[in-house]
């Protein structure tokens, strides 16, 4: 397989003008029909034309008219085309039906689908398949199902025939399609400048009553865009499909967004808070795209954070807009280190921008998308808020219907602000987490803070420059008052001092408030100052970290020194669940301890190798003392916060919830089941439910209640996700791989549905003392299936051989079983392009 480099971009040869495509949709022997307007492109080197195509059986050619036959070759077409406009056209037979990779043109249960991003519309037709060719679209579909829908505004429809018109210019990626039975939940909104805009929400039938939530979420996302970024939509009709079978969440094709029915559909039956606010967030997140991607995409895939780091940062402003800023900050930041520092820190490193990749879907990574977004929001606290509102009018004002790339981004903030961004953009090119090393200095009033910073080598890059970094600081003085609010120091040497005058006691500084820079803080600091800030501080973020700090340093002393649980630790945090101040939505991140794989991660950062099943025992062992210690206040808090009434979605009662379910799940475990039980039976929405489930598989009980949910939702595929997953999330370090492997022979396990193999295989490798069991049974299971997957689904195989990206932390026992196993896989014959780099690049 072919590697591209960043390095080697060439303008294309010839630009398109105009695109109509005809589709005669049939199962297995779809026509596609394409007159493509092309014209030669002034500032291309070369005149040589190339259009793609893959897994597409040409039927005829002809340029004006005149029939050609084209050189086939590896991956498209070739042609002599003239050196003047011409219109080049063809017909194509694809197969639909067979397509199992679900990129490209497929169908899903009965229904026609598209997905085209990266490079999914040249199995579709031969095409210049590449992101800076923008051309508007006409398209017409023919087929007898009821609903046909492409990009647009709707133009004429008739007996067996819909046509759509695409006035906006658009790269291929963002090209879709969809033919099926479906039914609409509809509605309006009027734009600020008065454009009336339909609003349709496509699903089956069954799944009606489950729109009511998305649509609102649409209209707060579009209304929000206007308010907070100036944005308005630009078409007649904006729709959202609902579609089962999807690789990913969702898709941003222009006016017509195509989701994955776990990211759009829920009712409170068959839904959690936590698909709530996820669905609210992709939703924005697709509709943001319409400018952040759309309007404005990228010259070439190695620009991808440009509009997926953008529009995740915006997306993240929007929630903590709708719910809380200060919870949202958390979660994001705890994704960021579970996920992103995860990936940073092991074989599959890459910078937010890439300088080379085989296959271009193994880079939508959380590196490109949650990094990205760090990086904006880095931007947007350098340059004040208001200098980030110029510069995104300006970077709108200047590149609507362009194809560009990060330095143009950075560009329009260097022209808006006046700032140098040169230092900073190393953000964008070298990969790996900064450290950054703290010492202090307290002397005649005067506090010095030195900073350094250091950033371990990643594979291709070994030597590391100093970047820009925004460390928001804030003093306290030993009494718990503020004295230096938050001041944003910049760091941008290796080493720097910054200085402090005129205090009269030494405070105690709150670092990175706000986690202000995605990167780690190496300090030494004592129990007493992490209590001290636990109860004082008072930037929410520093808040929490200074209890997540104390847990971590507690369960590592427990791992590597067979320490007993920190008493003072849990007595401070006590003290902040107590806190009827505090938002319970904010108490209830308090409890949530670290992560095994983020207390593996941590161990390993200090020379050791991280024993699964030691941290996994220590949590629980934690957990266990928690409940033991604080059982009276867990027990007033889940009585206390029990709300009365319908169940809202709504991030305040979301909030509570989420509270009484920690605590549920720490009373079990000194309680026994009985709680959890009625809960379960009194429960009339999916968060009580499924978390009183929960409660009771982790202490080994429950085998009733899940025949009964089994039962009561077996007509439900996204709640029988949650089942699946569920079992094999909370089975014992024993018990987990064997639990997955019965589960595969459950006769609802419908393993080519990407959502149900996730649900069981995301969850073994999401549990990791029983995915590490030195059996090594969990790393056979999962290699077996995702070589029984990766014939017919590459791209949702790739995704996953992930979970072993972790295998050189372990030790010698384990690295050998994984090693063994990703060998395996990478020496299996006729292995995909998107499997073989993933598991080349972890093993290299
Ligand atoms: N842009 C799509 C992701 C496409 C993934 C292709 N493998 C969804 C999103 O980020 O909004
Ligand atoms: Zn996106």
């Amino acid at each position: 397989p072919r590697t591209v480099y960043l390095k080697d971009y060439q303008p294309p040869a010839y630009l398109v003008d105009e695109v109509k495509l005809t589709f005669r949709l049939a199962p297995e022997t779809t026509r596609v029909l394409s007159e493509i307007r092309f014209r030669p492109n002034p500032d291309a080197a070369s005149r040589d034309f190339f259009l793609h195509g893959e897994q597409l059986k040409l039927i005829s050619a002809s340029i004006d008219g005149t029939p050609v036959e084209p050189e086939l070759v590896e991956g498209g077409l070739k042609l002599d085309a003239p050196d003047a406009a011409f219109t080049f056209a063809a017909e194509v037979e694809i197969d639909p039906e067979h397509n199992t990779a679900l990129e490209g043109l497929y169908r899903s249960n009965g229904m026609y689908c598209t997905q085209c991003e990266a490079e999914g519309f040249r199995k579709i037709t031969f095409y210049p398949d590449r992101p800076d060719v923008m051309a508007p679209f006409h398209v017409r579909v023919e087929s007898d199902l009821p609903v046909l829908l492409s990009n647009g505004n709707p133009g004429e429809r008739g007996d067996g025939f819909a046509e759509w018109h695409d006035p906006w210019p658009k790269p291929a990626y963002l090209f879709a399609l969809v033919a099926g039975e479906l039914v609409a939940h509809s509605d309006r909104f009027t734009t600020r400048s008065g454009r009336e805009v339909e609003l349709n929400l496509w699903v089956r039938e069954a799944d009606i009553d489950k729109c009511a939530f998305g649509m609102e979420a649409l209209k707060k996302s579009m209304r929000w865009d206007e308010e907070v970024y100036g944005r308005e939509y630009d078409l007649d009709v904006f729709n959202i499909v609902a579609v089962d079978d999807f690789n990913m969440g969702a898709m941003e094709n222009k006016g017509l967004n195509i989701f994955n029915s776990s990211a759009v559909l829920a009712s409170p039956e068959t839904a959690t808070d936590a698909d709530f606010e996820r669905i609210e967030a992709i939703i924005a997140h697709e509709y943001f795209h319409n400018w952040t991607g759309n309007r404005i995409t990228c010259r070439d895939w190695f620009q991808l954070c440009l509009k997926e780091g953008l529009t995740v940062f915006r997306d993240q402003q929007f929630t903590g807009d709708m719910r809380s800023h200060a919870v949202k900050r958390i979660d994001d930041a705890m994704t960021l280190r579970a996920m992103q520092f995860r990936e940073d820190n092991g074989p599959l490193a890459h910078p937010v921008r890439p300088e080379s990749f085989v296959e271009i879907n193994n880079f939508y990574t959380v590196t490109v998308y949650e990094k990205g977004a760090e990086i904006v929001g880095m931007l947007r606290r350098l340059v004040g808020e208001e200098g980030y509102r110029k510069a995104l009018d300006l970077y709108f004002d200047r590149h609507d219907g362009q194809a560009v790339t990060i330095e143009d981004w950075l560009r329009a903030f260097e022209d808006a602000t006046g700032r140098d961004l040169s230092q900073f953009g190393r953000w964008y090119s070298q990969a790996g987490t900064p450290r950054v090393h703290v010492t202090e200095d307290w002397a005649d009033g005067r506090y010095t803070l030195t900073l350094r910073q250091e950033t371990p080598a990643t594979p291709g890059q070994p030597d590391k420059a100093p970047q820009v970094i925004p460390v928001a600081v804030g003093l306290l003085n030993p009494n718990g008052d503020e004295v230096v609010p938050t001041t944003v120091l910049e760091l941008t040497e290796a080493e720097q001092s910054f200085h402090f005058e005129t205090l009269s006691a030494r405070p105690v500084p709150s670092l990175l408030r706000g986690f202000s820079a995605p990167v780690i803080l190496k300090r030494q600091q004592s129990k007493e100052e992490r209590a001290f800030l636990l109860a004082h501080d008072t930037d929410p973020f520093n808040k929490w970290e200074a209890g997540r700090d104390l847990a971590r340093d507690g369960l590592m002393a427990m791992v590597l020194d067979g320490a007993g649980p920190d008493a003072d630790y849990i007595d401070a945090l006590g003290r902040g669940i107590a806190d009827e101040g505090l938002d319970p939505a904010f108490r209830a991140q308090l409890l949530a301890l670290p992560g095994e794989d983020e207390l593996a991660q941590a161990i390993f950062e200090t020379g050791r190798a991280p024993d699964p099943t030691a941290i996994f025992e220590a949590r629980e062992a934690l957990r266990r003392a928690v409940a033991e210690r604080l059982g009276d206040v867990l027990g007033r808090l889940y009585e206390t916060h029990q709300i009365d009434g319908p169940y809202s979605p709504e991030a305040e009662d979301a909030g509570r919830r989420a509270l009484t379910n920690a605590a549920l799940s720490l009373l079990s475990l000194t309680e026994g089941g009985d709680r959890a039980r009625a809960q379960f039976r009194a429960a009339d929405n999916m968060t009580q439910q499924i978390a009183a489930l929960s409660a009771l598989l982790s202490i080994e009980e429950g085998a009733a209640e899940l025949k009964a949910f089994e039962d009561q939702w077996s007509h439900e595929r996204l709640v029988m996700n949650k089942w699946f997953g569920l079992q094999v999330a909370r089975a014992t370090p024993e018990r987990a791989a064997a639990t997955a492997e019965a589960l595969t022979r459950h006769s609802a396990f419908e393993w080519k549905n990407p959502n149900r193999f996730r649900a069981v295989f995301g969850a073994l490798a999401g549990n990791a003392a029983g995915f590490h069991h030195p059996s090594g049974a969990g790393y056979r299971l999962l290699a077996d299936w995702l070589l029984k997957l990766d014939p017919l689904n590459p791209q949702t195989t790739a995704r996953m051989t992930q979970a072993f990206s972790t295998w050189k932390r372990y030790d010698e026992t384990r690295q050998g079983l994984i090693r063994a196993e990703l060998e395996r896989i990478a020496g299996t014959e006729g292995l995909s392009r998107d499997t073989s780099e993933m598991v080349g690049r972890m093993l290299a």
